[in-house]
């Protein structure tokens, strides 16, 4: 069970954060009401918010996730891959000591975004990205197998449609990972929900307390949750996928 969460405002310059995708800019009053609506939907599933300010030095740090790996025993801190993303971490520093009593770095030349990060149960995917370096995710597994965590890594250097590992998949409780097509062979021994090229934005879904978040729009993957007996809540997210942003990444859950 997760009881709180950490989210930050977009800040008004929300657009000049870094992008691959040509979706267009976002805008501004729809990034409010879509951030508005997905803190009211972590509310609903029973989490306490902490929000923080928006940091318009920054304006990529709505994505909160990304800045720290969150675990029942620790908080480690990461050192985002992207340079200009580098200082949203002390922010989130003084966040989370709020509620851990330790809280742990990755350290230069380690790289990792909390993005490519998969918890499923005690293991934990690694993703090695354009973001998350071999130095990052080699520190972070020491860090989780002192708190007993296993770990395994991900090699998604070569899926071009991807940002980070949980662009392309996403552990949702009971076994189950939903999957884009084409990661599917590299996750043996689980029961895999398997997303379409067309509804492979949907991969990236969160499994909060009894219900899973995931973006509207995406009907198949929707029943296909119903179907296995999950409660999928959907969330208009058109203006984060502009940015390179899926619903994982705009909380750190715990
Ligand atoms: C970036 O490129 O860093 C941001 N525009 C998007 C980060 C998305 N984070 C995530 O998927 N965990």
């Amino acid at each position: 069970m997760f009881k709180h969460a950490i989210v930050r405002y977009p800040g008004e310059n929300f657009a000049q954060g870094l992008t691959t995708v040509q979706l267009g800019a976002p805008v501004y009053d729809q990034v409010l009401q879509q951030h508005a609506r997905y803190c009211d939907a972590l509310e609903a599933c029973g989490l306490a918010l902490t929000t923080l300010e928006a940091d318009s030095a920054h304006p990529d740090s709505t994505f909160v996730e990304d800045t720290a790996v969150l675990t029942a025993y620790s908080a480690i801190l990461t050192r985002p891959g992207a340079r200009s993303r580098e200082g949203e971490v002390p922010a989130i520093r003084q966040a989370v000591s709020r509620f851990f009593s330790e809280t742990l770095e990755i350290e230069a030349p380690g790289t990792v975004d909390g993005g490519d990060i998969c918890e499923a149960e005690t293991h934990f995917f690694l993703g090695l990205s354009q973001r998350t370096n071999e130095e990052g995710v080699r520190q972070l597994a020491v860090h989780l197998a002192r708190d007993g965590y296993t770990s395994s890594l991900v090699d998604v250097r070569g899926i071009n449609s991807i940002l980070h590992l949980k662009s392309g998949v996403s552990y949702i409780g009971d076994n189950t990972l939903v999957v884009m097509e084409e990661m599917a062979p590299l996750f043996a021994g689980y029961e895999l929900i398997r997303v379409t090229k067309e509804e492979s934005y949907a991969a990236n879904c969160i499994r909060v307390n009894k219900s899973v978040l995931l973006a509207s729009g995406f009907p198949r993957l929707t029943a296909e949750l119903s179907a296995r007996g999950f409660h999928p809540l959907e969330l208009e997210m058109s203006e984060f996928q502009k940015m390179d942003g899926g619903l994982s990444c705009l909380s750190l859950r715990f």
